[in-house]
């Protein structure tokens, strides 16, 4: 295997926002190896919109953050899986949020994150009710946060039911991102999603309304697209209503031009008093949703670095910090050092050439296998795209695949926390255990006695020998050498 030289891992968290900027890592060369993430593949204006986008561009997720402004309570359809009245801090799923805000606040809010965390590059209207039940609100925030922070970009999540009627407005209001949650295309399949449509002063009720709905949803998509805006189709995986249906609606999406399609899996808890909660209809399990993800491997572009966001999510995603961010500590006033976020910009732009540069040596590496199989990967990370967590700090695993044709970043796993201060808690560990299962190996920056002892008796190798390396390199040297000693073994028996 060649050499990889690791350079500084660039400390997100550590980032000065204000005062001072680090210098990051130089003089390499770029890999020829583009994904669909990469400008190769884009033309310069669609480039332009996803670079630092951290949900359109998965390897944007690894340095960039979300802002969700919850300024749309209203809905004006009922899903099944779905009660705003729940609330709860530790909860991350759409529709969830702790303060709703005006558009003055919201933007002000957005100046405030934006002074502390030069990573923020987005700020999405995501709810906690639909974005353009009440349209006026959701404008007038996208209006006031463009005068106040130009380089932001904007992004709306909405249901798809008033769409047709927004499309202008969304162009005018530069708004490049939208996502639309389509479940279905089938109104004998949707009907059982939705208990409601509320259309033009009425309540429509099963086939009937999820046929309108699906009819607007695939009409706001079309001129969508059509203006020249990218859009994201979110799809719950709920598994047997419309888990069989998923492919032909990849199928459909990528006929209009979908530019990602993700799929979610259904989040349901008796707890959370939503119909399916109540009802007792499961999620898919992780292997189940793999199992359709594989499947539609020929279809629209799939996002798989989803993490089911509140509607007023802050962070990278998978570290929100919207706590941290409330609007009972919001100050007067915020200066933004616009030089500072320039900056990171910079000292981004660096690192990202130096990642492909090394991911692209450890693809050669692995393109010179002969195996044909494939391992799963949990690595525990804190951004930046390296491993640089501890294990025993880990409340989500990302999972990676790899096989000789790359290695991929195939979802995310939540857990449990280990490390509670001082001790381990080993009801987290055993869950874990559980969680991780088909995984072939962790890699972590550190992991204490306990943890490695009873994840290596559980079968799965804990490897903290790769600190604050890229995680595709570090993945592809594990898998190589894992299958160089099977090869080896084969050739000596
Ligand atoms: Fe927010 Fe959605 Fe925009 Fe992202 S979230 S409005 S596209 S800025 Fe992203 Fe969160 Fe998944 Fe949404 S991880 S739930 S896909
Ligand atoms: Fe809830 Fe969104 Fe469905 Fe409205 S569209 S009911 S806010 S999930």
């Amino acid at each position: 295997m060649q050499k990889i030289i690791p350079l500084d891992a660039v400390s997100l968290s550590r980032f000065p926002s204000r005062n001072g900027v680090r210098s990051g890592a130089g003089g390499c060369v770029a890999g020829s190896c583009e994904s669909r993430d990469g400008a190769s593949e884009l033309t310069p204006d669609v480039w332009n919109k996803v670079k630092d986008h951290p949900c359109y561009n998965r390897e944007a997720h690894h340095f960039f953050a979300r802002m969700h402004v919850a300024v749309a309570p209203a809905c004006n359809i009922q899903c099944n899986y779905c009660n705003r009245k729940y609330d709860c801090a530790n909860e991350s799923r759409p529709g969830v949020v702790s303060e709703q805000l005006t558009p003055e606040l919201a933007a002000r809010k957005v100046l405030w994150v934006a002074s502390q965390m030069p990573q923020l590059s987005v700020v999405g209207i995501a709810g906690p009710g639909d974005a353009l039940a009440d349209p006026r609100k959701t404008l007038e925030t996208c209006e006031r946060i463009s005068d106040a922070l130009p380089d932001i970009k904007l992004c709306l999540s909405t249901n798809g039911l008033m769409l047709p009627e927004w499309v202008d407005a969304i162009k005018t209001h530069a708004i490049d991102h939208v996502t639309i949650t389509i479940n279905a295309i089938d109104p004998d399949i949707a009907e059982h999603i939705y208990a409601w449509v509320a259309y033009d002063k009425r309540r429509l009720t099963g086939r009937s309304a999820a046929r309108l709905l699906i009819e607007r949803q695939l009409l706001g998509l079309e001129m969508l697209v059509a203006a020249g805006t990218l859009v994201k189709v979110n799809s719950v995986m709920i598994p047997g209503i419309n888990d069989t249906h998923l492919k032909e609606l990849n199928t459909e999406l990528k006929v209009r031009g979908v530019f990602l399609h993700n799929i979610m899996p259904l989040i349901s808890d008796p707890a959370h008093g939503t119909h399916f909660g109540l009802i007792g209809q499961r999620g898919p399990t992780a292997a189940e949703l793999k199992s359709v993800q594989n499947d539609l491997a020929d279809g629209a572009n799939l996002m798989k670095h989803c993490r089911q966001c509140r509607a007023d999510a802050i962070g990278l995603l998978g570290d929100d910090q919207g706590r941290s961010f409330g609007i009972d500590r919001l100050p007067e006033t915020a200066v933004v050092d616009h030089e500072s976020r320039r900056n990171y910009r910079a000292v981004i732009d660096r690192e990202r050439k130096h990642r492909k540069n090394a991911t692209a040596i450890a693809a050669a590496d692995l393109r010179d296998m002969s195996t044909g199989d494939q391992c799963l990967f949990a690595v525990c990370t804190k951004g930046g795209g390296r491993i640089n967590q501890h294990f025993g700090h880990a409340r989500e695993f990302q999972i990676y695949e790899a096989d000789r044709l790359g290695v991929r970043l195939a979802g995310h796993r939540r857990a449990a926390q280990y490390c509670q201060g001082g001790f381990g808690e080993d009801d987290a560990l055993e869950s874990t255990i559980a969680l991780l299962d088909g995984v072939y190996a962790i890699l972590c920056a550190r992991v204490g006695d306990r943890p490695r002892t009873l994840l290596s008796a559980s079968g799965i190798r804990v490897i903290d020998d790769y600190a604050h390396e890229y995680i595709e390199t570090a993945v592809a040297k594990v898998f190589v050498e894992h299958f160089g000693v099977v090869q080896r073994t084969a050739n000596t028996a």
